[in-house]
């Protein structure tokens, strides 16, 4: 469990820098379980190599990961990742999208990017999308560590796709969790091991922008209604500021059989109007 300060030292790297490390965020037992639960899912799906040099072609993606097997729930909520993206963003920010990446041996090197590039806004930018990468194997030079230029989110300018760029590699246990600013510029390494490297993309978006993955429609219904509350609304079953994603004026929550969601900014307001005139206190 993160501290008060923690998380503040965490969030003004990613300011700074771009990225921040939490080393040992998972435990050992999570991050085998994480790793059995990939494997298995790839057998019994017959799960093949990505198709485009982006994805890479020695490379396993899983997306929808929520879908598959619940001991992913635990890693959007991971406590200690997910209180700095509140931090950076607020409480109610989205998932934007949870894959799995496994770099098989022989797999090039990822054109450098950042993942906010196709959004029209001018550079630099505040933050508007957080990616955690979650080292399930020691991320080393040779095996396919996530590289990074840092401070590379505060330039004005988008890195050229295919370009060459000297970047650091972000080495790390197994465990760890790389959390960056999304406009950063960063790709996966070469693995040039004998080993598989095994990695989660968990990437969270401010909750008045549109989310990567289509959560509400990819994941079923039945699926969502088990999720913890939190994670339902990390998915989008929630109204930013009581204004966006509303249902005729209804918080879709109540979808999932949720008794009571948020009052919406309309009625809320008239709602702390009348209390401030009968002087109840607002709660
Ligand atoms: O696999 C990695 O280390 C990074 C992957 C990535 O940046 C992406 O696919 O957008």
């Amino acid at each position: 469990m993160l501290t008060e300060a923690q998380i503040d030292a965490h969030a003004g790297r990613i300011r700074d820098d771009g990225y921040t490390v939490i080393e040992g965020a998972a435990s050992t037992t999570l991050v085998d379980g994480l790793k059995g639960a990939l494997d298995r899912i790839e057998r019994e799906h017959n799960l093949g190599y990505a198709r485009t040099s982006f994805e890479g072609f020695k490379t396993v993606r899983i997306n929808n990961l929520l879908t598959y097997d619940d001991i992913f729930w635990e890693v959007p909520l991971h406590e200690n990742v997910l209180p700095i993206v509140e931090r950076v963003l607020d409480r109610e920010c989205l998932l934007s999208s949870f894959c799995s990446l496994v770099l098989g041996p022989g797999q090039e090197a990822q054109p450098i990017h950042e993942d906010t590039q196709l959004i029209p806004l001018p550079r630099p930018h505040m933050p508007i999308v957080l990616n955690a990468i979650w080292a399930l194997s020691d991320f080393r030079d040779n095996n396919g560590a996530t590289r990074i230029i840092p401070g590379s989110h505060k330039l004005d300018a988008s890195p050229e796709y295919g370009k060459h760029y000297d970047a650091i590699t972000a080495t790390m246990p197994a465990g760890s969790v790389m959390l960056f600013d999304s406009a950063l510029w960063h790709g996966a390494g070469a693995n040039t091991s004998d080993a598989r490297r095994y990695a989660f993309s968990c990437a969270y978006c401010w909750g008045w922008m549109r989310q990567q993955e289509n959560l509400q429609l990819g994941i079923p219904r039945e699926t969502a209604m088990r999720f913890p509350r939190r994670l339902q609304e990390l998915c989008g079953y929630g109204v930013y500021k009581g204004q966006f994603g509303h249902i005729d004026n209804h918080d879709p929550i109540e979808l999932l059989g949720r008794e009571r969601g948020k009052r919406m900014v309309w009625e809320a307001t008239d709602v702390k109007k009348a209390r401030t005139k009968n002087n109840v206190p607002t709660v």
